[in-house]
């Protein structure tokens, strides 16, 4: 279950955060297919209480299995999912199968459906008190008992231990499976028994061939399992059951590229910097939760709003070959429970779509950035190489080689970047994807001319707009 099942052209999920399905299966077809990306995480996609306000969190807290949601309806879900395997493009659905939802004395969802959560009964499952957990608080990170099985923020907890339980769970997953969906990410896992995951995960049907899957294959699970060291639960409880979201990755890189360790150190980036083996990492620059200090990660957390770090860090993040990678889209924020950009009847509204491949409407589509998309690009023509030839100033310039397919470099000093590096390239005239779009044999950015032998010369200006120039053998001019 640790493999993404994605083609092999193709590299990358991106996390299209509260988006509607249709604008999703848009975007798949115009947009992520022909720019390489692999995948997309939805929003939870089954019916959630209605929370005055509509903050996005609301999402989080499920009343049934039924696939009604702001972001479309059952029909509209499974619409999405065959248009963008059509082209290549797989979904992962964001799954919460921990609790249901807190205490709420009108409960009503997204369905319709009803519920009383104080007594722990929701009919449109059904699930009643016997389904859950006696009530208590987590207050103790230290204590795993208390952790995985009392309530995580007042949720009602199910337990997975109950083959009732269990039966619900999974026919809400192979649904999901059956409607085409290459995987999911599992919300709480670190809130669960591993043993009961592991029943769970093992029962899950095998992916719907009709959607273009290989006989046989697998789920891919990826348990959202916060460990950044010092509590009573560790990511290795899991990490033998599905892939893990790597929270530490996160914390590293945010910390890395506002300047707060030297990028000498990213030298040995990956498993010795106390990740998880490559093929059992997640990785993010933020996610939802820590964009807007929520979860795990801590203030070195980088994200759009320090937009020339950020991008750094995600041209790192693309460039370097470690682990599965996970682009966040965000919509914009100024408080943390804020919700989606809706209108007044609470109906989410979809993104709008400049001509220059950027949005708006109050969403963010930091997969839109041109820095961002890029480098997905880059991604797709290294595979297979690993990283040679690194440089760095002893500080917090870097540059590398990916084999001979690609060549990256950061300037995060206060001074210029202004010397000759080898490439790995062929000799020719490159379009650097940072500051520009190679359109035919035209650079809409800077170019870079590589001599016989691989040599160049590289230029990043301190004060430059972006901090990084890459170029590869499909940016060749
Ligand atoms: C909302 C309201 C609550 C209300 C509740 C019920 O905000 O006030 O009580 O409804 O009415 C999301 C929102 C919640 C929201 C919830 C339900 O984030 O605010 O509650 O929906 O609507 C823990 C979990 C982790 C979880 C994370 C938020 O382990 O699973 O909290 N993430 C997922 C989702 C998330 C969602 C839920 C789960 C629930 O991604 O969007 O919640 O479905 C430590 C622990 C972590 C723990 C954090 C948070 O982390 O290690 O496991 O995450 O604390 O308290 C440093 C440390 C780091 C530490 C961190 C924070 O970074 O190194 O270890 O500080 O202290």
């Amino acid at each position: 279950q640790f493999d993404p099942q994605q083609w092999n052209n193709r590299n990358t999920i991106v996390h299209l955060f509260e988006w509607k399905w249709d604008d999703i299966a848009n975007e798949c077809e115009n947009f992520l297919a022909p720019k390489g990306f692999a995948g997309v995480q939805v929003s939870p996609v089954n019916e959630n209480v209605i929370v005055y306000d509509r903050p996005w969190w609301e999402r989080y807290q499920p009343l049934s299995y039924k696939l009604v949601t702001r972001s479309g309806n059952e029909k509209q879900f499974a619409d999405m999912v065959r248009r963008c395997n059509n082209v290549g493009v797989r979904i992962y659905v964001d799954v919460i199968f921990n609790h249901m939802a807190a205490d709420n004395s009108h409960a009503v969802g997204t369905a319709g459906s009803r519920a009383v959560p104080e007594t722990k009964d929701f009919p449109a499952v059904p699930f009643s008190s016997w389904d859950f957990h006696p009530s208590c608080d987590i207050y103790n990170y230290n204590d795993p008992n208390q952790v995985r099985n009392c309530e995580l923020v007042g949720l009602k907890d199910l337990d997975q231990g109950k083959e009732y339980v269990r039966e619900k769970i999974v026919e809400f997953l192979d649904h999901l499976v059956e409607l085409g969906v290459a995987g999911f990410r599992v919300d709480a896992a670190k809130h669960m028994w591993p043993a009961d995951l592991d029943v769970i995960y093992k029962r899950i049907k095998n992916l719907n061939t009709q959607h273009g899957f290989a006989p046989n294959s697998r789920p891919f699970i990826v348990q959202e399992v916060i460990d950044l060291g010092g509590e009573g639960i560790s990511k290795y409880e899991y990490s033998d059951l599905g892939a893990i979201t790597e929270f530490r990755f996160s914390a590293e890189i945010g910390k890395a590229f506002r300047g707060n360790n030297d990028l000498k150190y990213l030298r040995n980036w990956g498993e010795e910097w106390g990740f998880l083996e490559s093929h059992k990492a997640l990785v993010f620059v933020d996610n939802h939760d820590n964009q807007r200090s929520h979860g795990g990660g801590g203030n070195d957390i980088l994200t759009y709003k320090q937009d020339k770090n950020y991008k750094m860090a995600t041209a790192f993040t693309l460039a370097h070959p470690f682990s599965i990678t996970r682009i966040m889209s965000s919509f914009a924020f100024e408080h943390s429970d804020q919700g989606p950009p809706q209108d007044s009847q609470g109906n989410l509204l979809s993104p709008v779509i400049y001509s220059d491949n950027s949005c708006g409407g109050g969403w963010v589509c930091e997969h839109r950035w041109r820095q961002i998309y890029n480098m997905v690009g880059f991604k797709n023509q290294v595979r297979g190489t690993g990283v040679n030839d690194w440089w760095d100033n002893g500080k917090n310039q870097i540059a590398f080689c990916r084999g001979g397919e690609g060549f990256i470099a950061f300037n995060l000093e206060n001074y210029d970047l202004n010397k000759e590096f080898q490439t790995c390239l062929p000799a020719g005239t490159y379009c650097d994807v940072i500051s520009g779009d190679k359109n035919g044999s035209n650079c809409s950015g800077k170019t870079v001319v590589v001599g016989n032998g691989g040599k160049a010369n590289i230029y990043i200006g301190a004060k430059e707009y972006d901090g990084v120039l890459a170029i590869h053998k499909g940016s060749r001019l």
